[in-house]
């Protein structure tokens, strides 16, 4: 690297830090070029993207065929607001719909807006088809759950570093153990103001904690028996991370050899967002059946940008990937092979303890403390090995590649994390 390409680097982050709000600790790594499962640096330098933007870049950076259908919308009609039709809101919403075999879906933007967008369902619902009274309502959250940085969600975050110095906070959430039916069960019983259960599949901030083989179906069934609804948030593990075109799975389109034996569970509010767009513009989406999604009414929940026709054309295009590159099922396949892979070389190692995840969402977790900036620096040596990932708590670091990879790709990057991992060897 020569003198006036460092100065590339250091330049871009220099602007950052001198004019950008400090609410990011970034891996020192400026990024220029995307395409498929590779990232280049702005000295040219090519890597691996072992966290395709928190999993919105699953159909692999800049698709030809999402790019495609962006640019065409973008020249053709971008925004016309809600405030009239548009000739792609409909189309999007009947072919979404569809997809993940739903009566309905509600337009936003962000993941954030989306569990904002499907909290404000459940209240309505509880107070007008529950027959909950005025304000009383409650909804069960997870403890170490991330649902984004809103005001309402941080409420309900136990996360001091997202919650600390925001309040007043936000009323009417009951906090339960994550993958603990028994707590689930106790929050329910006796208590009617019980609206909803907001889950996420796999936990994901909170070091990629896969649960309990028959936690999501029986915590439905709880939901069920109490007439509460099972809220998914599925914009991590939605569209085909998990293996599965859902971690739910509530109506599988993918291929799996192992999804017959699988029990179902369809939410009755399904939250998506990151991947839906294969992280080429911001779009999310709730989706509910009739009974449900109708106690929304006009002028009660919207947004300006929400289901704009480059939204709905980009959805449909990075859907249809997803479909035709049976991303899916190659997920569930490299997944297992990461995981095996992984699991030959940490028998042995003392470095690392663990890998664990589903399809291609997983942690390795580093044997040291949570304080500790061993995790920090495998990923900066990670890094200078040509794969960029990014420690979650401390002494864990995900791995979540673009679902495009093949194994020859994916049996290189073992090799780069292992060979990365042996240098920490004590
Ligand atoms: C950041 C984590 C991932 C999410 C679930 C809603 C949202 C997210 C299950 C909100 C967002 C992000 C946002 C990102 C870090 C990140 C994350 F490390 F915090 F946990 F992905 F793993 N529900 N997840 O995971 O979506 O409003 O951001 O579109 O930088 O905060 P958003």
């Amino acid at each position: 690297m020569s003198i006036t390409e460092q100065t590339l680097s250091q330049q871009a982050i220099d602007l950052e830090n001198k004019y950008g709000a400090h609410n990011y600790h970034p891996l020192p790594v400026v990024l220029s070029r995307g395409e498929g499962v590779y990232v280049w640096d702005v000295e040219g330098k090519k890597y691996y993207d072992f966290l395709s933007a928190y999993s919105a870049v699953n159909q692999g950076h800049c698709h030809p065929k999402i790019v495609d259908a962006m640019t065409k919308q973008a020249q053709t009609l971008s925004l016309t607001s809600r405030a009239f039709h548009n000739d792609m809101l409909g189309k999007y919403e009947k072919y979404a719909s569809e997809y993940f075999n739903f009566d309905k879906l509600l337009p936003m933007n962000t993941g954030a807006e989306a569990v904002e967008t499907a909290l404000k369902i459940c209240r309505r619902w509880a107070y007008e088809k529950k027959g909950i009274a005025e304000n009383q309502a409650e909804i069960i959250v997870c403890n170490n759950n991330f649902h984004g940085r809103t005001t309402t969600i941080i409420s309900f975050s136990n996360d001091p570093v997202a919650r600390n110095n925001f309040g007043p906070y936000t009323n009417g959430f009951i906090k339960v153990a994550y993958d603990n039916l028994e707590e689930l069960e106790a929050a329910l019983e006796g208590n009617a103001n019980v609206a909803g259960f907001l889950v996420e599949p796999i936990q994901g901030e909170a070091g990629v904690y896969v649960p309990a083989e028959d936690y999501l179906r029986k915590a439905k069934a709880l939901c069920e028996k109490h007439n509460v609804l099972f809220i998914a948030d599925e914009v991590q593990t939605g569209i085909a991370r998990t293996g599965r075109l859902l971690a739910t799975c509530g109506n599988c389109n993918c291929e799996n050899k192992d999804c017959s034996g699988t029990p179902d569970v369809k939410p009755d509010i399904l939250i998506l967002g990151k991947a839906m767009s294969g992280g080429a513009y911001p779009v999310s989406a709730v989706l509910a059946d009739d009974p449900i999604m109708n106690v929304i009414t006009p002028g009660s929940h919207g947004s300006t940008f929400g289901g704009n026709p480059i939204a709905a054309a980009v959805a449909m295009a990075a859907l249809d990937v997803v479909n035709d590159e049976k991303l899916a099922e190659n997920a569930y396949v490299l997944g297992n092979l990461f995981r095996s892979e992984l699991n030959k070389y940490i028998e042995n190692s003392t470095i690392c303890q663990l890998v664990r995840g589903k399809g291609l969402l997983n942690a390795i977790v580093i044997n040291d403390s949570e304080e500790s900036d061993t995790a920090w620096n495998i990923c900066m040596r990670l890094r200078d090995n040509g794969l960029l990932a990014k420690p979650t708590h401390g002494n864990i670091i995900r791995f979540a590649p673009p679902l495009v990879m093949t194994e020859a790709e994916l049996l290189d990057c073992v090799l780069i994390i292992v060979k990365t991992l042996k240098e920490f060897e004590v």
